[in-house]
């Protein structure tokens, strides 16, 4: 039996914060009373709220010049699910897994989903991996694969991901994501046409292999690998191939994939307006595709994003619940306290923008008064809801106090002699 922190670890740790918990939500409580919004409400709004954790952010990710793993890292994908289980156990808001194939995959799905109920994890999206050759390989994907010339190599590609679909039936999955790296290092290098031709037509099979009930999110990146040009570069691509495909794709939306200064909640506004919002893998940048924690960088643009989406479950309904994921790369933080701390900034933007006035926004902007407008929005972003989400995670039997409570758990060195380093030890992307 590997070492899991125990339920009565975690009361007894916020035994000593609690009082100082509700002292400090009854005052936010009060507060927020005066404006007509009821704290209770807000908080089991927060409890809803879920987003996924990505196996392959469970280990140290690494960049193209260097990766310093950490102590007792996971080491294939039932480790990954128990520092999962872990973020889930502390953090209450990430119920579910995306797994990546085939750095994840098992040959006994039945084990692997048995794995996964003892924690009671889901799993979201599978994903699909055509940026890398698996060892003996027939096809090399050096020059493509959804998009290669040789239709060897998008065959084998296409087959990747249709078994990717099989895996991820086994396990309760509803949708795959596609992101290729496939694209150009030099002009002239891709008749660019050509290359999303072929994309389609590769796509088209994908789409016709996905069950009734399922979904594919198609992923863009602006750039990297490919440093002249990308296949599925930008949201418009990604559109435009999602309305050909039909009704099943959508498009996902990464955080890190965009230009710098791109309004990316605009991206969202818009792929919601046409239907067409798959997702998000949400992490947060400076430069590029950095991956960096959630909300460690640009809180307001995630708040921003999270603005769209309330307002968007607002007109749309039940029926508006697109895939949150976190989708980031530990360099120099332990992943489970990366992961955990990220799950709560997505959830801290969601609550936000829960309390934006919506009828007093629309007011202004109706009046054009554009001063007010702003400073509702802002009024918002700027009020405190750690009291709420602390409460949540409380209530829901998770750590008020996430990162001190695994610390003081053991945990890590508990998995660093359980787990000592192996030549196998699967994927963690670089991401
Ligand atoms: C590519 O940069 C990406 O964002 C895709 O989602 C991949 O599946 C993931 O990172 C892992 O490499
Ligand atoms: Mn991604």
């Amino acid at each position: 039996m590997t070492f899991r922190i125990s339920d009565d670890f975690v009361q007894s740790h916020n035994q000593s914060r609690v009082a100082d918990l509700q002292s400090d939500f009854d005052a936010l409580g009060s507060k927020l009373a005066r404006n007509g919004v009821d704290i209770e409400a807000l908080t089991l709004r927060a409890q809803g709220f879920a987003v996924a954790t990505p196996s392959w952010g469970a280990g140290t990710g690494g960049t193209r010049f260097a990766r310093f793993p950490g102590v007792g890292e996971p080491r294939n994908v039932f480790e990954k699910l128990d520092d999962c289980g872990t973020v889930n156990q502390l953090s209450q808001a990430t119920p579910t897994v995306s797994l990546h194939f085939p750095w994840d995959k098992v040959s006994d799905a039945k084990e692997l989903k048995q794995h996964a109920d003892s924690w009671k994890l889901g799993f979201d999206a599978v994903n699909s991996n055509t940026f890398q050759n698996q060892p003996n390989q027939a096809e090399s994907y050096k020059f493509g694969s959804l998009t290669n010339q040789s239709a060897a190599v998008r065959d084998l590609a296409v087959a990747h991901n249709i078994e990717c679909i099989e895996l991820g039936k086994a396990l309760g999955s509803k949708a795959l994501t596609v992101w290729v790296g496939d694209g150009g290092n030099f002009p002239g290098q891709l008749n660019l046409r050509g290359a999303l031709e072929r994309y389609l037509d590769s796509l088209k099979q994908i789409y016709q292999a996905l069950p009734d009930d399922w979904q594919v999110f198609l992923e863009h990146k602006l750039f990297e690998p490919a440093f002249y040009t990308t296949v599925i570069a930008d949201w418009g691509t990604s559109f435009a191939c999602a309305q050909q495909l039909g009704d099943k794709a959508k498009c996902l939306v990464d955080l890190g994939h965009h230009a710098p200064n791109t309004n990316i909640e605009m991206i969202v506004a818009r792929l919601v307006q046409f239907g067409k919002l798959a997702g998000f893998h949400f992490n947060d940048s400076k430069y590029g595709d950095d991956d960096l924690d959630s909300g460690s960088i640009n809180p307001f643009q995630l708040f921003l994003i999270f603005n769209e989406l309330v307002d968007a479950e607002i007109r749309e309904g039940s029926s508006f619940n697109p895939a949150y994921m976190l989708d980031q790369s530990h360099n120099v933080t332990d992943p489970i306290e990366s992961l955990m701390g990220s799950a709560i900034e997505v959830q801290r933007a969601f609550v936000q923008a829960s309390l934006v006035d919506r009828d007093q926004l629309a007011a202004y902007q109706a009046s054009n008064d554009v001063m007010m407008a702003a400073r509702t929005l802002r009024r918002a972003f700027q009020t405190d809801v750690t009291p709420i989400l602390d409460m949540a995670r409380f209530r829901s039997g998770g750590a008020i106090d996430m990162i001190n409570c695994y610390r003081e758990s053991g945990y890590r060195q508990q998995k660093a002699e359980e787990r000592p380093a192996s030549k196998n030890a699967s994927g963690s992307g670089i991401v």
